[in-house]
């Protein structure tokens, strides 16, 4: 299809205006054709960008390496375009939004010469569902238009849903490297030097401008852009969720089914949380969303969620056969590598993968890369944020409603962190408000290796939504609080869980992956006013018997992570008094400041 052949009359101007500022050589409307993913992969390795895989051991499948520049989102080019700075609040760079469109206007001006410009219509979940959003994104990279394909609905069909005036989110990306007469990127990854990247979002025209980076979060636009910090700003207005969460489908030994969402900060394990092989006999486990859901109250007045994503953008070093299965079992065809190390046999490796390296391998920086497991100095072969791209409906755990339009009841929401002290195995919320405290303290322990802050402190990421809330985390805050006040007796109960409880020799007590069942089970039986439990000041956790202990947990283990840590939880009060509450100033809900005088009471009761 030609842009002339588009029905929306506003999408064709706005495509029409991006041609004048960006001048492209040519334009094409992506139409999401199998044709169309084989041509971009094609010329990807005509330019010298992709590296075909061995078709017998990995059928269809690629490999990137992308500039040492481009390997990762840049929080500190992403920038909150509000009108106002107050509404950008203390957690997001803010730019005056006349001032940043100037800034940008000159960098897109000519930006896609000698390139051409694709044009990519995308529903962010189920086309037609009243739960999906649709965006439309120009890019001039083809590596993007082939993760979208992957990662998004797109094409056609998103255009017949949007017809002649329906709304889209429209989102501008070049990689900032123009091309001369006969110039081609000739194996060299296009982007911009740092100090000219901006992803740049408009909340209140609900507009994404992303220039001078090809990677992941920073250019496929519908992941952490739109379904993320645009989608807060739309769930705001709107009343419902948008929410950087994994979504579950767990059924017990009786065939009873619940779904359940959860937040988790980076490497936490939250992928192959997702896809859990459960090893607690008669449960089973199945995925319905790795990273994101979008929920909002359905007929019945219950949350329903949707993953908005069609694929996995998973972290591949960590990944193997024991940490999860079935992400391995995705990405055996028609997977997206960028960043990983590439064997002899043109298949690829990276830490941690569960075997050493066959052979001589060719590093992410495109070097010859010898395992030397003697050097404790060696680079690893693959780049700690290499990723893969995969197809969500190849995962052999992917449950069947993971695509249903209206979405699926969520029970229960989890949160959870890194915390090798203080925080349980896992606590019940005593009340929603009590539960939206505990999302608004979620975080990390910094380890050593940190070494921006003290070890022990506890890195805050209240959501886990630190770098993806488009606005105000108080007000962000507050529509939790909101959000609490529909429909009250079918609302979610809320979890927080800690997988990483050490003990006194610094060992994890809890093994977690698989044996992580053991807690959704008792998670479930929650849900509904079963399970074994003890009312404490912080919440109801599971009697020491209520959760089946596995292999290598004794039971003063066992009591151990579900004990109440009186004195560790009033440090916990101190300092989220004293260093993240007051972050939010005047916006802080004082529904969440009661909460932690609440707390502090029971605690010193
Ligand atoms: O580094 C990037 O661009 C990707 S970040 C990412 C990718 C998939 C899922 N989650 C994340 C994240 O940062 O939360
Ligand atoms: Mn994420």
């Amino acid at each position: 299809m030609t842009v002339n052949e588009l029905k929306h009359t506003g999408l064709k101007k706005w495509i029409e205006e991006a041609c004048t500022l960006m001048s492209p050589d040519t334009v094409e409307v992506c139409n999401g054709t199998q044709e169309e993913y084989d041509r971009m992969i094609q010329i990807t390795v005509d330019t010298g960008l992709a590296t075909p895989l061995n078709p017998w051991l990995l059928p269809g499948c690629v490999l990137f390496r992308s500039d040492p520049s481009d390997v990762a989102r840049v929080e500190a080019r992403t920038y909150i375009a509000s009108q106002s700075q107050q509404d950008a609040g203390p957690t997001n760079n803010w730019v005056d939004p006349d001032t940043l469109k100037k800034t940008m206007s000159e960098l897109y001006r000519g930006s896609m010469k000698g390139r051409t410009m694709y044009v990519i219509p995308f529903s962010m979940g189920p086309i037609g569902s009243n739960i999906a959003k649709i965006g439309v994104q120009i890019t001039d990279s083809p590596y993007v238009v082939a993760n979208m394909h992957i990662m998004a609905r797109v094409g056609t069909k998103v255009l017949d849903v949007l017809g002649a005036d329906g709304f889209y989110i429209p989102c501008f990306h070049s990689v900032g490297k123009p091309l001369g007469p006969g110039e081609q990127d000739n194996g060299k990854w296009p982007c911009a030097p740092i100090e000219k990247k901006y992803i740049s979002h408009f909340p209140e025209t609900r507009e994404i401008w992303s220039y001078g980076s090809g990677y992941g979060g920073n250019a496929l636009l519908g992941k952490k852009c739109l379904a993320l910090r645009i989608a807060t700003v739309l769930a705001r207005d709107e009343g419902w969720l948008a929410e950087h969460m994994l979504i579950l489908k767990i059924t017990n030994p009786k065939g009873e089914v619940k779904y359940i969402t959860g937040a988790f900060p980076s490497a936490c394990g939250k992928t192959n949380l997702a896809m859990l092989v459960p090893t607690l006999s008669g449960w089973k486990v199945e995925t319905v969303g790795d990273d994101i859901a979008w929920m909002k109250p359905g007929p019945d007045g219950r949350l329903y969620a949707i993953n908005p994503e069609a694929g996995f953008f998973g972290v591949a070093p960590g990944t193997n056969m024991d940490s999860n299965r079935n992400a391995m079992e995705t990405i055996r065809r028609n997977t997206i590598f960028t960043n990983v190390a590439l064997t002899e046999e043109k298949t690829v490796w990276w830490e941690m993968i569960g075997y050493d390296a066959p052979g001589k391998l060719i590093d992410w920086t495109g070097k010859e890369w010898i395992q030397d497991k003697n050097n404790k100095e060696q680079k690893p072969a693959a780049h700690p944020n290499s990723r893969f791209t995969g197809p969500a409906k190849q995962c052999p755990a992917i449950a069947k409603e993971w695509e249903d339009p209206a979405g699926v009841p969520i029970s229960a929401f989890l949160f959870g962190g890194r915390r090798p002290k203080t925080i349980p195995l896992v606590n019940q919320a005593k009340s929603w408000i009590h539960g939206v405290f505990m999302g608004s303290i979620v975080g990390s322990e910094v380890t050593a290796a940190a070494l921006d802050v003290k070890a022990g402190t506890i890195r805050r990421d209240p959501f886990a939504m630190l770098p993806f809330c488009g606005y105000h985390m108080g007000d962000y805050f507050k529509h939790w609080l909101n959000i609490g006040k529909q429909n009250t007796e079918k609302l979610p109960k809320i979890f927080f869980v800690n997988w990483f409880r050490k003990n006194a020799a610094g060992k994890f007590i809890w093994p977690g992956y698989g044996d992580n069942s053991r807690v959704l089970a008792w998670i479930f039986d929650r849900c509904d006013g079963n399970g074994k439990f003890v009312d404490t000041p912080i919440g109801i956790l599971p009697t020491p018997d209520a959760i089946e202990r596995p292999a290598g947990v004794s039971e003063t283990d066992m009591a151990e992570i579900l004990s109440v840590d009186i004195e560790g939880w009033k440090a916990e009060i101190a300092d989220v008094r004293k260093n993240h509450y007051p972050k939010f100033g005047d916006k802080l809900p004082q529904e969440l400041d009661d909460e932690l005088d609440a707390i502090e009471k029971r605690l010193n009761a």
